[in-house]
């Protein structure tokens, strides 16, 4: 089985030779798979990652086990000490992954056989939660807007999105500014799967950024080519938020705080993310001021979080059927992660058109909450059926199916637990 081959112990590997490390919104991807089988381990996959938190509520993007050594970025290139705040067991990398873990923890708590031994969970993870989203307000939000902003394209979890492709463009970096680094990646799997190293040039950059300004928000902000309001990240943000002040409920603490703040950024996800010409949401640019017109499957995923009006919802449905991304059609094996009519489509490079399991999980959920139950079964038994027939891959082509990137890839079975169940 895919996640017992990858529990080391303490945590699950995303996948058994790419991703050796813990990383962050894996973890509680992984949770959700685990919470009705093994609510230990579960519990064991959260409770790894918060034990590495900042002291500032930053939940680190990657937790590196110091058995392995052999990724890249490693602990040496982020120097995450460079930081006042980085005070944890484990090293970690400085930025974040998308803030889906008080909607995980709560999952966990609804599903666990074991109630007393869920509930203490709740209890120890209430804390941790909340200094995970004020940090990402306090610090993301400069404005007030009710909207964070993500600063590396890692932040975002869909690192080679046609999404970054302009900001990407306009970092135009003299080779001196380009850090030296060996990758790893294109030596475990094929580099026509992976970035390119124009790409990584400009990760490398960034985090070279980051250090050299030891981890300080505020001067990051002044400096940082990349700063982007993210429809997906803080569409999670605002889940999480209804879920904390669920959290808080049970465990008879006050839930208004996460209530308001969850209100807050629906609201302002609605007002300024909203694209009223093409039925969905784009990402802003906060270094030009601009939204980012790319299409991707997240900018749909306000639906999980119940942010759009019925009458956008419906405008969205529409528009997922009759675009490329072709849902409920025959073209297309699931719901692809970028529009294969746009410029960027690559049906087998890394979130630039194949289908990710995640991507298309949390559409599922968001089509069944707003009532479109014959899409939301169609695309779960899309994605059961890419999986049995092709094998536990990272991501498949949306055409034919075939697996890509890291093979018995953990996210991809523990959705697909969740979803069976
Ligand atoms: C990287 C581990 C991570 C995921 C990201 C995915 C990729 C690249 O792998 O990140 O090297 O960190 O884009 O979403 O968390 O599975």
């Amino acid at each position: 089985m895919v996640l017992d081959s990858n529990w080391t112990g303490e945590y699950t590997r995303p996948g058994p030779r790419l991703y050796p490390h813990q990383w962050s919104w894996d973890s509680a991807f992984i949770a959700f798979g685990y919470a009705r089988y093994d609510q230990k381990r579960a519990i064991q996959e959260l409770r790894h990652l918060f034990d590495n938190q900042w002291t500032n509520g930053l939940l680190p993007q990657i937790v590196f086990d110091p058995h392995f050594g052999e990724y890249f970025p490693g602990i040496d290139f982020w120097h995450a000490e460079c930081s006042e705040s980085a005070v944890c067991v484990y090293k970690t990398s400085g930025v974040v992954q998308p803030p889906i873990h008080a909607t995980a923890t709560l999952h966990v708590y609804r599903h666990g056989v074991d109630r007393p031994g869920a509930r203490a969970f709740l209890e120890e993870a209430f804390p941790r939660l909340v200094a995970w989203h004020d940090y990402l307000y306090r610090e993301r939000d400069p404005e007030n807007e009710g909207l964070v902003y993500i600063r590396h394209p890692w932040e975002s979890g869909m690192d080679n999105s046609p999404l970054w492709d302009a900001i990407m463009l306009r970092m135009q970096l003299r080779s001196h500014e380009i850090p030296a680094y060996r990758r790893v990646d294109t030596h475990v799997v094929s580099p026509a799967d992976r970035p390119e190293s124009a790409a990584y040039d400009r990760f490398a950059y960034l985090v070279q950024l980051f250090s050299r300004l030891n981890y300080d928000e505020a001067r990051i902000r002044e400096d940082c080519p990349f700063l982007v309001q993210d429809v997906l990240f803080n569409s999670l943000l605002c889940q999480g938020e209804r879920d904390l002040a669920q959290i808080a409920q049970l465990i008879g603490e006050d839930p208004s705080p996460n209530e308001e703040r969850a209100g807050k950024t629906a609201g302002a996800v609605n007002r300024k993310l909203w694209d009223e010409e093409h039925g969905t949401y784009l990402d802003f640019d906060l270094a030009t001021g601009q939204p980012i017109r790319v299409y991707a499957a997240a900018g749909f995923l306000p639906l999980f979080a119940g942010i759009p009006e019925e009458q956008c919802a419906r405008r969205m449905v529409e528009r997922l059927k009759t675009t490329g991304f072709d849902l409920g059609g025959e073209g297309m094996i699931a719901v692809p992660s970028y529009d294969p009519l746009g410029f960027g489509f690559s049906p087998s490079r890394y979130w630039r058109g194949p289908v990710w399991i995640n991507i298309d999980w949390l559409l599922m959920r968001g089509l069944e909450r707003y009532g479109y139950e014959k899409h939301a079964r169609g695309l779960r038994e899309s994605i059961v059926n890419l999986v049995r027939d092709n094998g536990f891959y990272e991501y498949f082509n949306p055409r034919t199916g075939v697996g890509h990137g890291s093979d018995l890839f953990s996210w991809s079975a523990a959705l697909l637990l969740d979803a069976m169940s």
